[in-house]
């Protein structure tokens, strides 16, 4: 129920009938409901004994939008994973540093707004100057599969996941923390972003150059 409540202001948000007051309160609203189930799940995992992985979680420099990630979170903390929230607006050198720092076994990008995309680049960039091989779930409104494959994937050697919504990530994780599984999921995903290259290079290759569509305008005088 949180979830479609959420949906709705989004969708009524996208299409102006919902305005910026209205949606930070509903933010506040999420982040007070997700307050009062935490303790449950804090309760519960201390019975359930050692935790499934580490997952360091962050929203990217220059975006303040955390309600997904905080989502994640909590499915996370269900699943019996450690999660290390960072929160919002992270500088790559934080997540890094923290990432080798606690050890974790995997990080949790989240992006909402599209420069946050180019942010998520960066901080793959930096993961692999630091000789880093620590898996990347990327996830938020914005990003996309076809943008992991083209743009994020091709500059980390470790795994980049596109994660669609919260629901798939415990399984994604699992996949993550078995050495066979993982090996397999890393080939199902180099398969899988390279046929989108081609998908996106074939339909580029439809595209007109601008030299040539300068050359076919219009004549109206
Ligand atoms: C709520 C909201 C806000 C709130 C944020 C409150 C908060 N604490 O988060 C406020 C009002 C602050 C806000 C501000 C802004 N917003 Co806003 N916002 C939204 C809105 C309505 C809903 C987002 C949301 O929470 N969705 C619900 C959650 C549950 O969905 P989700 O984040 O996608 O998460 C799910 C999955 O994606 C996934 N997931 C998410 N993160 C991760 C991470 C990992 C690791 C994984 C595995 C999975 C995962 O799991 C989640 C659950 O399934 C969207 C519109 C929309 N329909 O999306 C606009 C939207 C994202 N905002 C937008 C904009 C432009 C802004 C502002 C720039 C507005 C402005 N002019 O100031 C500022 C941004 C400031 C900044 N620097 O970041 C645009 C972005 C457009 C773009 N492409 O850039 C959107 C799309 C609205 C629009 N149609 O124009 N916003």
């Amino acid at each position: 129920p949180l979830m479609d409540g959420m949906n709705k202001v989004g969708e009524l948000f996208g299409c102006g009938k919902m305005f910026l007051p209205q949606v930070v309160k509903t933010a506040r609203t999420m982040k007070k409901a997700v307050a009062i189930l935490q303790p449950y799940i804090e309760a519960d995992k201390k019975e359930g004994g050692s935790s499934s992985g580490k997952v360091l979680m962050a929203t990217v420099k220059g975006d303040v939008h955390d309600i997904g990630k905080n989502i994640v979170d909590v499915v996370m903390s269900c699943n019996n994973y450690e999660v290390i929230d960072l929160g919002v607006m992270v500088p790559a050198e934080q997540i890094l540093k923290k990432a080798i720092e606690e050890k974790v076994d995997m990080v949790g990008l989240s992006g909402l707004i599209t420069p946050s995309l180019e942010e998520m680049v960066n901080v793959a960039t930096e993961f692999e100057h630091a000789g880093l091989q620590i898996p990347i779930m990327v996830g938020g409104a914005t990003t996309s599969e076809m943008h992991v494959a083209l743009k994020i994937a091709p500059i980390y050697s470790g795994i980049v996941v596109w994660v669609k919504d919260a629901a798939q990530n415990p399984l994604i994780a699992q996949r993550l923390m078995n050495p066979d599984e993982r090996r397999a999921f890393e080939a199902e995903l180099k398969e899988r972003y390279a046929k989108l290259r081609e998908e996106y290079a074939a339909h580029q290759q439809k595209l007109s150059s601008l030299d040539e569509a300068r050359k076919n305008k219009l004549e109206l005088f």
